[in-house]
């Protein structure tokens, strides 16, 4: 029996399993370094999306990368929190899927990613998919096929 049953890789999309966005925690373009760093700590997470004024995806921010660009030679520069804007430091380059993607392709990205975005073809921020929500997904499927197989 396969792990990854059929209808699991063909059939299950990104739409159906990502976290919509509006419970997705983000920050925006203009919003300096503090507030970023305020939301990932209240929010418990490494890194977040990053959207502009219209909701449109422009790129990820994450604990890490404020604290290098805060790190002087002999001390944190904390002045910088507040003179710098996440746009200023994040990464632009980020995995992105559509809601009509496959299981498969969700599969592939978490790989190498905690999670990917999922974007509309104009760009436009739908949420987000994460590792937990593809394990959810296989380990519902494992059990699911363990009870038919046991039926039939
Ligand atoms: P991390 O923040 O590094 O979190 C790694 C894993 O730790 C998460 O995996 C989750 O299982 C757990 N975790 C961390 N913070 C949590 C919290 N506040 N509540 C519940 N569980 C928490 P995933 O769920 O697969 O998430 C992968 C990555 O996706 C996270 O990496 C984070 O960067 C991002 N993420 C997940 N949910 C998010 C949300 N609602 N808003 C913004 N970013 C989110």
């Amino acid at each position: 029996m396969s792990l990854i049953q059929d209808g699991l890789a063909s059939a299950v999309t990104v739409g159906e399993m990502m976290i919509p966005g509006e419970k997705v925690a983000h920050v925006q373009l203009n919003n300096p370094l503090e507030h970023a760093l305020l939301v990932l700590v209240k929010s418990g997470y490494s890194a977040v999306p990053v959207l502009d004024a219209s909701y449109k995806l422009s790129g990820m921010i994450g604990k890490t990368m404020i604290l290098n660009h805060i790190l002087g030679l002999e001390r944190f520069e904390m002045e910088k929190l507040s003179d710098t804007t996440v746009q200023e430091i994040m990464v632009t380059e980020v995995p992105c899927l559509s809601q009509a993607d496959l299981f498969m392709d969700g599969l592939k990205a978490v790989i190498d990613h905690p999670f990917v975005c999922v974007a509309d073809d104009s760009g436009y921020f739908d949420g987000i998919l994460t590792r937990r929500a593809i394990l959810k997904r296989i380990n519902k499927d494992f059990y699911e096929s363990r009870l038919q197989n046991r039926k039939g």
